[in-house]
């Protein structure tokens, strides 16, 4: 270390530093964007929904090769997608039903926010027949909305109207769940629904792009954005009753929705409209060939992207992110010249699952010669992740935001910022360390 004549870092320089950090945090909002301009959708990554496909794949082999109604690779697929969306920050509620003796499930996810009497609702079934795996029918719908939810999430998308999804069971028995959740919902209730879409089998082999036509505004929001990509759409002609978004049309709610075909023939006109053989849009509807290999990646991204675009479109919101979680300790901790580490501890709690991929951590080290220091992030179980390690040469005091992938970590628990000194004659102290979570 280059003996240098340190800058006395007055207390008022610290305390301006300080407060600088401090009004950043307070006001770490941007300029809200016009309430009245829907924000763009992102982008759906297909690379996501094709993991969550996967993911429900292996669920399926695991459990006699099906996520059907009443067999263990349904409940199973509740919890997976429960969990992801639980360490998100939704709101989330197993509903049950009986049907054949058997007990169903339904997943209800809440965004928290927005005007509660103004529900925006988006839902999928996530049974599979008995006979396979149920990618396409209907992993593809269940991951795609899935994805969604998540990316409303990562964006922290404020909408002006409350969002909610749905995951139904027992759909293949007779649209069961999602005539349940219905039936159980108060009328009050069910005239907060603003809008209700459907997602069953978006991701056909040998795709066609059909848009249902029983919502006119929701239809128009599908086919302009499908017009948006040069994509020619047809009306879903038999569809009516033949998915969840039935059991929500029977009570008035508008509905709407998108499809890539099952059984039927693709005809010759169709052909020339979208490519593909002049087959079965899905030659393995209902079949132990729905896996995996049954998916066309273009219609997934496609639909997924388009499920998007509805979601922000019909729902108007800004996209200021929420306030996050913070827990902050200010105590001063001197820092031992050239001598043993020390910690600044946080205590979380209430926070659900795991920490973010994003956790933001906030540094505050008043130190001449930052280069002397060597600073860790330590997780409640004792995992380190380093944040600055003897860097910044002569330059005074750490003062700083990390964004730590901590998405590993149990996010409750006591994680701690050390610091060690490891060279002798400039000196100082930990004046703060704080977390968010999202
Ligand atoms: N009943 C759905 C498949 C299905 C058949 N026609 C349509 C039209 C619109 C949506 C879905 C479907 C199933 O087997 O899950
Ligand atoms: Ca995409
Ligand atoms: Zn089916
Ligand atoms: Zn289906």
């Amino acid at each position: 270390m280059n003996i240098s004549v340190p800058r006395r870092v007055t207390k008022a320089t610290a305390v301006a530093a300080l407060a600088a950090l401090a009004l950043a945090g307070l006001t770490g909002t941007t300029a809200s964007a016009n309430p009245a301009a829907a924000a763009a959708a992102p982008d759906i990554p297909l690379a996501n929904v094709k993991q969550h496909l996967t993911d429900l794949q292996s669920i399926a082999t695991a459990n006699g090769g099906n996520r059907a109604h009443g067999r263990t690779g349904y409940k199973a697929s509740i919890d997976f997608v429960k969990a992801k969306l639980d360490a998100a920050g939704y709101t989330t509620t197993v509903q049950q039903f009986t049907s054949g003796g058997s007990t169903g499930y339904n997943l209800i996810a809440d965004w928290p926010g927005g005007d509660p009497n103004q529900v925006l609702m988006a839902g999928s079934h996530l049974d599979s027949v008995s006979s396979g795996p149920g990618i396409n029918d209907n992993g593809s719908g269940s991951a795609a909305v899935l994805e969604t939810a998540l990316a409303v999430a990562r964006s922290g998308y404020q909408p002006t109207k409350h969002l909610r999804f749905g995951w139904w069971g027992a759909e293949e028995l007779g649209l069961v769940g999602s005539k349940y959740y219905v039936a159980q919902l108060p009328t009050a209730e069910r005239a907060k629904l603003s809008g209700y879409l459907n997602f069953d089998m978006i991701g056909s082999p040998n795709p066609g792009y059909f848009v249902y036509d029983d919502d006119p505004t929701i239809e128009t929001t599908f086919k302009n954005y499908f017009a948006g990509l040069g994509v020619p759409t047809e009306i879903e002609t038999e569809g009516d009753g033949r998915s969840d978004h039935a059991s929500f049309k029977n009570v008035g709610v508008p509905v709407g929705g998108l499809f890539t075909g099952a059984s039927r023939v693709k005809s010759s006109a169709q052909v020339q409209k979208w490519g593909g053989t002049a087959t079965a849009f899905d030659r393995c509807y209902h079949s132990s060939c729905d896996t995996t290999s049954n998916i066309n990646d273009t219609a997934l991204d496609r639909n997924s992207d388009a499920i998007a675009h509805a979601i922000w479109t019909l729902s108007a919101g800004t996209t200021t992110p929420p306030p996050g979680k913070v827990f902050e300790n200010t105590a001063d901790v001197s820092v031992p010249d050239n001598g043993a580490a020390v910690t600044s501890t946080v205590n979380v709690t209430g926070v659900t699952g795991n920490a973010p991929s994003n956790l933001a951590v906030g540094v505050d080290i008043v130190h001449t010669y930052r280069g002397d220091l060597v600073v860790d992030l330590v997780a409640p179980d004792g995992s380190v992740y380093s944040l600055s390690n003897r860097s910044g040469g002569s330059a005074d005091n750490i003062v700083q935001t990390f964004t730590v992938n901590a998405s590993s970590e149990v996010a409750n628990g006591a994680w701690k910022l050390r610091v060690q000194d490891k060279a002798s004659v400039d000196t100082g102290y930990i004046s703060g360390f704080k977390l968010t979570f999202p």
